[in-house]
């Protein structure tokens, strides 16, 4: 396989690429279609307008952007400037924005109109002097905020511009969230979205020109830029952008009216579209494959969705830290229940906690090793080494592995959850839920539910001996959902008197995770 030249930038390798076909749809968002020679002016001449408000190589532009094509135009543009694109979870409570601009040093905020308000407050908070560029309508910019649209008037960026980057300098971030402590700024460069579409995108997920590709997954999660920005963008083809929420009904939609060949979510999402009444037909569809990672997808759900569509889904996983996907399921290789066997130009290594390799069929520490590895985690050293140990990265996850080669998730080596695909860390959910009066003490857990995928459950004791009731059990949930991101609120609350605790007082969250199994 090919690297990339030592100079190297990302954005304009996509150019490059695609120059050959400018009229060809690159995105199609709720609002209007657009070609690759539009992508390209729209991204040079946002690359021409960062610089023009004073930005410079290396520094960071956060975005927190809902999916339209807008997106697409801010990461390419910032990245063929040199500059530094932040995508965030467009889901977050304000105090975590605050957090990411002050700890990226972000200089300027790209933000979908409908989180202005919620941006404006985090720049308040956390004193950062960043310029707040808001994309799509609103009624009126906050004060000093330009507009998405009136900065793409700017003059394009001449063909070389910034953009003569090394492959290996700082290209865009993504934040990782972890089990305690803050968000981590997970630092990727230019040839680290080159790796991910030349040894996943193309060659086993088989994305190709003529594909209409759809990602339930949103684009400021890895699984989603892949899915959504490096893979189709790699090989020309057309991507379909949605704003809102994936529920089965908006994914339908889509589904139905743009044909997608290629589509990929999580599990719990393939649970509720098969669930769904509003299923269509194949005939109204022309799915060709799918990607499923986050967590692991039940073998029936496989079966299921194959038998009704004619089109595998390809479990697989991934990280942040990763990039996306290094151990996947294979068309015509498919092992439903396993994650695969490992991506060709990744190495997956099992380990004990010497660092020795476990016998086959014993659960080990997952290592991998392969030229999308993220740098660091910006500014936290004692993470980042934890993480990034030399040539090897510990993803956190413990598995094994058969005879066969087949690898098989066992759970996380701590006690983070993984919930429609998305880290819950029981810390954060317990650290929200305490701040009620009525609670004494609490711990969350995973459990997997009727289909098989992790939900989120509270043990929670009651201050003063508090009998708790489904009253409380509902007020419960919506402090939680107040305080957090919507997805990690506890779906159960049990009432205990007490919960079961180490010598040292550390919760036994095991033994709570046995209960009922
Ligand atoms: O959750 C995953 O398995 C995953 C897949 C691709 C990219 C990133 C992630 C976290």
């Amino acid at each position: 396989v090919k690297s990339p030249p030592e100079r190297f930038n990302f954005a304009r390798h996509i150019f490059d690429v695609n120059r050959s076909r400018p009229d060809k749809t690159a995105y199609i968002d709720d609002r209007e279609a657009i070609s690759y020679a539009e992508l390209e002016l729209r991204a040079r001449r946002f690359a021409a307008g960062l610089l023009e408000q004073g930005l410079r190589p290396e520094e960071r532009v956060l975005l927190v952007m809902h999916d339209t094509a807008d997106m697409p135009v801010a990461m390419l543009g910032a990245m063929f400037a040199g500059i530094v694109p932040v995508p965030v979870n467009t889901l977050l409570p304000m105090e975590d924005y605050a957090y990411m601009l002050a700890h990226s040093g972000a200089r300027a905020v790209v933000v979908s109109a409908p989180l202005a308000d919620c941006i404006g407050q985090a720049l308040a908070h956390s004193g950062s002097r960043a310029r707040m560029i808001v994309s799509s309508d609103i009624d009126a910019l906050p004060e000093g905020a330009k507009n998405f649209h009136a900065l793409l008037q700017a003059s394009p960026l001449p063909e070389d511009g910034n953009a003569d980057t090394h492959r290996n300098a700082f290209a865009f971030w993504l934040y990782s969230s972890g089990s305690t402590g803050k968000p981590k700024g997970t630092v990727h460069t230019h040839a680290n979205l080159y790796w991910t579409a030349t040894l996943y995108g193309q060659p086993v997920l088989g994305v190709r020109e003529d594909d209409v590709v759809f990602s339930a997954a949103k684009l400021f999660f890895a699984y989603g830029l892949g899915n959504a920005f490096t893979f189709p963008l790699s090989v020309g083809a057309t991507t379909v952008l949605m704003a809102e929420r994936p529920t089965p009904q908006a994914v339908f939609q889509r589904l139905v009216r743009h044909k997608p060949t290629v589509f990929a979510g999580v599990p719990t999402l393939y649970v509720s579209m098969l669930a769904s009444n509003d299923l269509p037909a194949r005939a109204d569809t022309a799915l060709r494959i799918c990607a499923s990672a986050g967590e692991m997808l039940p073998r029936e759900v496989g079966e299921r969705f194959k038998s009704h569509f004619g089109a595998d889904i390809l479990d697989g996983i991934g990280s942040t830290e990763m990039l996306h996907i290094f151990l996947s399921n294979r068309s015509g290789d498919i092992r439903y229940g396993t994650t695969g066997r490992p991506v060709e130009g990744y190495d997956v290594a099992l380990r004990d906690e010497e660092g020795k390799t476990v016998p086959t069929g014993e659960v080990g520490d997952l290592y991998i090793r392969g030229p999308s590895a993220a740098l660091m985690y910006w500014t936290n050293r004692e993470k980042s080494q934890a993480t990034f140990q030399g040539e090897w990265l510990k993803s956190g996850d413990k598995y094994l592995k058969d005879r066969d080669g087949y690898y098989t998730y066992a759970g996380r080596s701590d006690d983070m959850l993984k919930v429609s695909g998305q880290y819950v860390s029981p810390v954060e959910v317990e650290s929200a839920l305490v701040e009620h009066p009525a609670v004494l003490e609490c711990a969350v857990v995973g459990r997997p539910d009727a289909d098989g995928l992790v939900k989120t459950m509270a043990y929670v004791v009651l201050r003063n001996n508090q009998q708790g009731d489904d009253e409380l059990r509902a007020e419960l949930k919506s402090f939680v959902k107040s305080r957090l991101t919507p997805h990690k609120y506890p779906r159960e609350f049990v009432f205990v008197p007490d919960l079961p605790k180490t010598a040292t007082g550390k919760i036994q969250r095991f033994k709570l995770r046995a209960i009922g199994q």
